[in-house]
């Protein structure tokens, strides 16, 4: 008896539930309990129809990913799906949680389909870099036709119950208790004999490529702009078109031989790598599930410039109130007027409708006076980054801030224990680094200072997720754990500017190696002026020994701020958003490293990448070795969600241990003898080096 695939029998109707928590994953045992519980049900006479439920929390949420390092083990799920096919007794799903990849593909074999109104469903398969193999690439265009089915499949992102019916993937909406409503919903087609649909017909397959040329290029082209690089979207497009030229048998067919291929590729174990790391970066273990976070039902903004800004969207696009406060009038309606046109962009693009909009504005009130950030459960400052001013304003904040409040600074690189000390509770004070813009990119970074409280800490936590972003743990430490492992690769490219590479170079490999936009090209649009003012605010603590970034300054003081003078590492046209090489900075580079007695040469670009790479991965593992990063593949997941870096890679660090640690070392060790003192290799590097050891365990 199958113990995670239950069976009963209500009235007339078998019900077959697959418990498998947390996700009911459908992992070899439940593809054999699915089996032995068909076969009972189409064997029992007392039952006439059958309904497939997921117990607890959704319906099954896909393949067991765990079981994808191993071969693949008969029963393949495509057998289960096919085999609904051939039971003459109607088969049910009912659908509630999420039901996603071989999920999706379960109750499409299924020949009825009902929701609950919360349900989503998707093939998310191309995210882990393969594609729906137990069918859904031929079965899901006969339900839902080619371009909804491309739009799934190719995009992977799932879509809610009201859409899947709208869609014809889900036949019904069930209000209330889903399995009753299941039941019912086998009953009446049992009453009116309702035939059952078969959704592997019709078996010839439901056109011809070319008639579909428009729509399948459609989903080349988005693939291309949205997952550059990737392999998997093309690999389902491909499994697409084989089931429009060929029956559905041979289309399952093919598609078994290219699974395997799609799993065993390299691009495949790093997106699943990215999975897990994503799902372990929300674990603390000092943090156990006994503590707390405390409820943030209302939240306020210290700042409402452009990061301020997109932080209160995120309180209202969370459905949280939030009070924004200045210091003046004129500081508020400039930054309410954004927030207002960013909804508006929104709204044009069809991401939410009008009356969405007016709801996440209704959310957000304003104010001149601190004192009315007092009730909130959760401040978050986004000033300047000025280390006096923010000391200042939590001195204010703590004046006014009622008891258990979370108190919490946007710096991207201060000392916040510096900032908690400013009050008299610094275990309620922490960290809430976001990245640019804040209302849209996915990270967001909880900074624990020496005092922070465990409650404080899962309290950030716990909004990073209500903010539907995720959160990763960082200690104090300048840059913490995102910005800190990033800057090496800035200056390194810098540097290779300064002896002879030209920025667009630079850019270029950066960008073949699939960063979505060039370092450089990245410090013109956020502007250049912004780290010089660091770089001074800071000059003090520089060491005299190391080499410094005169260029960069240099471009500065020439007044080349980046895109919003026109001119920075690369020149702008009128008013373009395009960088254009620009040979006015060769000349400047020249200048500066002559003055520097740098020599300049031709920089392969080898080098150029490795030393951009190399430099992060010696500064990430010295990171770990500090204790500021929990984990190597932390830091990998502040890079794809807080700089784009491509997941078909996995990180820094998981790239570096597929490179081989050896290999890093030498270069690292190459470049230390070059380049001197920025490039001393991390004594953790050389530990795991030596002991055959690996960051990530790839
Ligand atoms: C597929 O189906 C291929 C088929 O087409 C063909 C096959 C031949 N397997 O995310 P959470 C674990 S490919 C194993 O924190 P949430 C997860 O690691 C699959 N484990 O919860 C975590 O474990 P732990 C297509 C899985 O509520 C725990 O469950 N399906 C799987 O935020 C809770 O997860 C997908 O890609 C799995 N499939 O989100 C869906 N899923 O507690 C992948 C989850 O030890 N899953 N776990 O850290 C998700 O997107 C989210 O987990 C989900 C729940 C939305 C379901």
């Amino acid at each position: 008896m199958s113990d995670v695939v239950g069976y009963e029998v209500r009235g007339r109707i078998a019900v077959v539930t697959v418990d498998n928590p947390p996700v009911n994953a459908l992992s070899h045992a439940v593809r054999m309990g699915l089996i032995e519980q068909f076969d009972r049900a189409v064997g029992d006479d007392g039952a006439e129809a059958i309904v497939l439920i997921g117990a607890g929390r959704t319906f099954p949420a896909g393949a067991d990913i765990r079981e994808f390092d191993q071969p693949l083990r008969d029963p393949h799920l495509v057998v289960i799906v096919d085999h609904f096919d051939t039971i003459k007794k109607p088969v049910v799903a009912a659908i509630h949680g999420t039901a996603l990849g071989g999920g999706l593909e379960l109750m499409l074999g299924c020949h009825f389909r009902v929701a609950a109104p919360t349900a989503r469903v998707g093939t998310p398969e191309v995210k882990l870099g393969i594609f729906p193999g137990a069918a859904g690439t031929q079965r899901l265009p006969r339900v839902a036709g080619l371009d909804h089915a491309l739009e799934l499949i190719v995009m992977g992102e799932p879509i809610g119950a009201a859409k899947a019916f709208d869609y014809g993937i889900v036949d019904e909406i069930v209000d209330g208790d889903l399995l009753g409503g299941a039941i019912v919903f086998a009953e009446k087609i049992l009453d009116n004999g309702t035939p059952r649909r078969v959704s592997s017909e019709p078996k010839e397959g439901i056109g011809s490529p070319d008639q579909f040329a428009e729509v399948i290029q459609k989903y080349r082209d988005l693939a291309n702009r949205r997952m550059r690089g990737q392999e998997s979207p093309h690999e389902a497009i491909g499994s697409v078109i084989d089931g429009l030229e060929m029956p559905y048998e041979r289309a399952v067919a093919a598609d078994r031989e290219r699974f395997p291929r799609c799993k065993d590729s390299d691009q495949s174990k790093a997106l699943r790598y990215a999975f897990f790391a994503e799902r372990e970066a929300a674990k603390i273990p000092s943090i156990g599930k006994e503590i707390q976070p405390r409820p943030v039902e209302t939240g306020a903004v210290i700042g409402t410039g452009t990061m301020g800004g997109g932080i209160i969207m995120c309180f209202a696009n969370a459905g949280i109130p939030v009070t924004a406060v200045e210091t003046e009038q004129a500081a508020l309606d400039r930054g309410m007027g954004m927030i207002e046109k960013n909804y508006q962009g929104m709204v044009d693009r069809g991401r939410i409708d009008a009356a969405e909009m007016t709801r996440r504005l209704g959310l957000i009130s304003t104010s001149l006076d601190y004192g009315s950030a007092g009730e909130a459960d959760l401040i978050i400052e986004a000033a300047f980054e000025d280390l006096d001013l923010k000391k200042k304003i939590f001195t204010q904040l703590d004046g006014v801030a009622k008891p258990g409040t979370i108190l919490a600074t946007n710096t991207s690189y201060m000392d916040i224990n510096q900032i908690a000390a400013a009050t008299d509770r610094p275990e309620d004070v922490i960290g809430l680094h976001f990245f640019v813009p804040a209302n849209v990119m996915k990270m967001l970074e909880v900074v624990r200072t020496n005092m922070s409280s465990p409650e404080a800490v899962a309290t950030g936590m716990r909004v990073a997720r209500r903010f539907g972003k995720v959160g990763g743990l960082a200690g104090v430490s300048h840059g913490f754990v995102a910005n800190r492992s990033r800057a090496p690769l800035v200056r390194e490219a810098i540097f290779m500017v300064e002896e002879g590479a030209s920025p667009a170079q630079v850019d270029e490999v950066l960008r073949e190696f699939g960063m979505p936009m060039g370092v450089l090209a990245v410090s013109d649009l956020s502007g250049i002026d912004v780290s010089w003012r660091m770089r001074q605010s800071l000059a003090y603590l520089r060491d005299p020994e190391e080499r410094y970034v005169h260029l960069a300054d240099q471009l500065c003081e020439l007044g080349r701020f980046g895109r919003k003078t026109g001119k920075g590492w690369f020149s702008y046209g009128d008013g373009g958003s395009l960088p254009v090489p620009d040979p006015e900075v060769d000349e400047i580079a020249a200048v500066v490293a002559a003055k520097q007695g740098i020599e300049r040469r031709q920089i392969d670009d080898t080098e150029i990448l490795d030393r951009c790479l190399y430099a992060a991965v010696n500064e990430g593992i010295k990171i770990v070795e500090e204790g500021v990063a929990l984990r190597a593949s932390d830091i990998d997941i502040m890079w794809q969600y807080g700089f784009g870096f491509p997941r078909w890679r996995g990180g820094i660090m998981y790239h570096a241990d597929r490179v081989g640690l050896p290999e890093v070392l030498a270069r690292v060790e190459e470049f230390h003898e070059a380049h001197g003192k920025l490039w001393e290799p991390s004594a953790l590097l050389r530990e795991l080096v030596a002991s055959g050891g690996s960051f990530t365990g790839a």
